[in-house]
């Protein structure tokens, strides 16, 4: 995945289909003179159904899309034939979707689970044909219901869920270069702050075929509350993230302060955020050299008294196996 990827808000207008007519053939043969009724019933038509896939993480493939309509039912025809269903359409989406009314922005429903699946359009009901409606007044009914018409609706799709583990960190920590070395991404990497301006996915093939997704979101610095930076925008990307990793590099002047500071912005974006599991990660530790990493461990083993903490490098490979084996253990706990 590359910068880009990045989809978490389509508009899409649904239609389901109009259900077909019901018929109001009256039956004819040889030798009968009057035949009764035999209309059909019309058919149903279409649905337009959301379905939830669990091996997609974004709604990119949904960007292009503005229409979905699902198809009309036939109509009954004679003998009591029914007519066909309208073809239903489904639009498959991650897990965490939210499905709003784009009129009323109200919440319809959201899809939590892999192969749920929810309507969000009814197809309409096919009228019934005129064999239904033989009496004893009247034998002969030429009339037979219409098909009733499908629903349209505008509707907005948003991502709320994204990833398993989301990355945390001041800008030029560190994080799309992390990003870039546990999975496939391919984000921007460069030493200047705000590299990142949208955040990136990543999925991180574990051992035995398992994998769990990353997300890299832009850096984070003291006052985002305030709207500086790139500000909280972003953090609801990793607001329903099980865990955070809290990226901090080696040579920041106070490893400390600049966790605190993190978690305070976090704090004052959604005191929830803080619920979450954490991880200390600190990054860019090639340039320690071992006397200089033991000292800071003495040091942090102090500072962060029962928070685990790890030392990482992403250029140098070290330590990230470890920090795979870390994290799928807090994300299946
Ligand atoms: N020495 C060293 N440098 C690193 C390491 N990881 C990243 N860097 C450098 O740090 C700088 C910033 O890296 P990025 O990955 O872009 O940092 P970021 O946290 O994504 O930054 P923003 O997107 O701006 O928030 C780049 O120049 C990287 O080459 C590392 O393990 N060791
Ligand atoms: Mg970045």
């Amino acid at each position: 995945m590359t910068e880009g990827n990045f989809v978490d808000y389509v508009k899409i207008y649904v239609a389901s289909g109009k259900g077909g007519k019901g018929s109001s053939h009256l039956h004819r043969e040889k030798f009968i003179e009057k035949g009764g009724p035999d209309g059909g019933d019309g058919g149903r038509g279409g649905h337009v159904i959301l379905r939830g896939n669990k091996n997609l993480w974004t709604l990119f493939h949904l960007k292009f899309l503005r229409h979905v309509k699902a198809g009309h039912g036939g109509d009954g025809g004679s003998s009591r034939s029914t007519g066909a269903d309208g073809e239903d359409k489904f639009i498959e989406v991650p897990l965490g979707t939210v499905i709003k009314d784009k009129e009323t922005g109200e919440i319809l429903f959201e899809i939590t689970e892999h192969d749920e699946t929810k309507i969000l359009a009814k197809g309409g009901k096919g009228g019934l044909g005129n064999w239904h409606f033989r009496s004893a007044t009247n034998q002969t009914p030429r009339y037979a219901q219409p098909g009733i018409t499908g629903e349209e609706v505008d509707v907005i799709l948003e991502l709320k869920v994204l990833a398993d583990v989301g990355l945390v960190g001041f800008p030029n920590a560190g994080k799309s270069t992390l990003l870039s070395v546990l999975t496939s991404a391919k984000p921007k990497i460069a030493d200047y702050p705000f590299t990142t301006l949208k955040p990136n996915l990543g999925i991180v093939a574990y051992r035995d075929f398992q994998s769990f997704v990353v997300a890299d979101i832009p850096g984070i610095i003291e006052g985002a509350a305030e709207g500086k930076g790139l500000g909280h925008y972003f953090l609801r990307h990793i607001e329903r993230n099980s865990t955070l990793l809290f990226l901090v590099p080696a040579d920041a002047d106070d490893i400390k302060k600049e966790y605190e500071i993190l978690l305070d912005e976090l704090r004052r974006y959604n005191t929830e955020m803080l619920d979450k599991d954490r991880l200390i990660v600190i990054s860019k530790c090639d340039m320690l050299d071992d006397e200089l990493q033991k000292e800071m461990q003495q040091q942090l083993d102090k500072d962060f008294k029962g928070i685990e903490y790890m030392f990482i490098s992403s250029i140098a490979q070290q330590g990230l196996t470890e920090l795979k084996d870390k994290l799928w253990k807090m994300l299946n706990a």
